[in-house]
């Protein structure tokens, strides 16, 4: 068997959300920063990254996490995130499957981790017992919420929380947050997600970096409170979605609904759950915003190799659903 690409990989999933966690055999990334190297992968990482997520090595609604060395000398390591369309700035649930992996490999020994990400710096406490880790709580960028615009008259609030979200109240839209309406909440989904990027223009207020709206989370204002998040191409996040549950804190802090220090229990469309907390107030250029924490648990599932084969006639995948499959 003559094998052209051999990659290790641990497979994990986070309260129900896969993340492939690629460990070694991928060329190099190139960059001197992790903002850097997001945009290298993303212009020129398509076939990787279809090699390593999409069917028949893969599938639609995985996401990847690929750990690099550090750009930031202060940090233990990298993380780059990347969906079924391309890359992420930032994301929750990929950076506690990411940790447990490494950690459950023995390749973390603290306590506390300090990651750098293509948003910024996230710092990560594992919670360990009987020497297994239990749970990851990270301490994610600064976010904040920036404004609320209209849909045909449906109240859309823009806010980040490591990735730009559009948060919509679900029973605005006559939605419900079940697995029988799922493929209505892609539609919507992308829709107000390509309407809000075709009308309006975003600047993160830090860095005046142009942001584009990439994720959007129908939420429920039910006991406990619950989200589901769509990203990518239509993906949708099992999980209630780290980013996601930063986003709606600093919403909820901006309208004077959530505390510093008070917990926000937010569920996924499995009812897995994650716990929020605000930790502290901060300024992001002019505006007000929160240092946010999120605590969620990962399983490893799979340690392996994936390989390409020479004869292989798919060596960046498909995707069956959304694509003409060519070879
Ligand atoms: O947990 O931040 C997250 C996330 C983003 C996309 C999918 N999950």
């Amino acid at each position: 068997m003559k094998i052209r690409r051999f990659v290790q990989v641990v497979d994990t999933h986070t309260a129900g959300e896969p993340t492939r966690v690629v460990l070694d055999g991928l060329p190099s990334i190139l960059g001197k920063t992790m903002v850097e190297r997001r945009t290298w992968f993303e212009k020129y990482g398509k076939d990787l990254r279809g090699f390593l997520l999409r069917e028949p090595r893969g599938h639609t609604n995985m996401l990847g996490a690929i750990v690099t060395p550090p750009a930031d000398s202060r940090t233990d390591l990298g993380l780059i995130f990347f969906d079924n369309g391309g890359t992420l700035w930032m994301c929750g649930h990929g950076t506690i499957g990411a940790i447990t992996a490494l950690a459950s490999l023995g390749r973390i020994h603290k306590e506390e981790v300090l990651v750098d990400t293509p948003s910024g710096l996230v710092r990560c406490h594992l919670h360990s017992e009987e020497g297994e880790v239990r749970a990851v709580t990270f301490r994610n960028v600064p976010s904040f919420y920036l404004e609320t615009v209209s849909w045909n008259g449906i109240a859309v609030q823009v806010a980040y929380g490591g990735n730009l979200f559009a948060l919509v109240n679900a029973v605005s839209l006559g939605v419900e947050l079940q697995r029988a309406g799922l493929r209505k909440i892609v539609d919507l989904g992308l829709t107000i997600m390509a309407w809000l990027n075709e009308n309006f223009s975003f600047y993160h207020p830090g860095s005046g970096a142009p942001l584009l709206v990439d994720h959007i989370e129908f939420y429920e204002n039910s006991s406990p409170p619950r989200n589901v998040v769509v990203f990518g191409r239509g993906q949708v996040d099992r999980s209630p979605c780290g980013t996601g549950t930063c986003a709606k804190m600093a919403f909820l802090y901006s309208q004077g609904k959530l505390k510093p220090g008070e917990e926000y229990r937010y569920q996924g469309i499995l009812n897995t759950e994650f716990i929020g907390r605000i930790v502290s107030e901060t300024k992001i250029g002019n505006i007000v915003g929160i240092i946010p924490e999120v605590t969620g648990s990962a399983h490893v599932m799979a340690f392996g190799s994936l390989i390409l084969t020479k004869n292989d006639p798919f060596p960046a995948g498909f995707d069956l659903e959304n694509e003409e499959v060519k070879h």
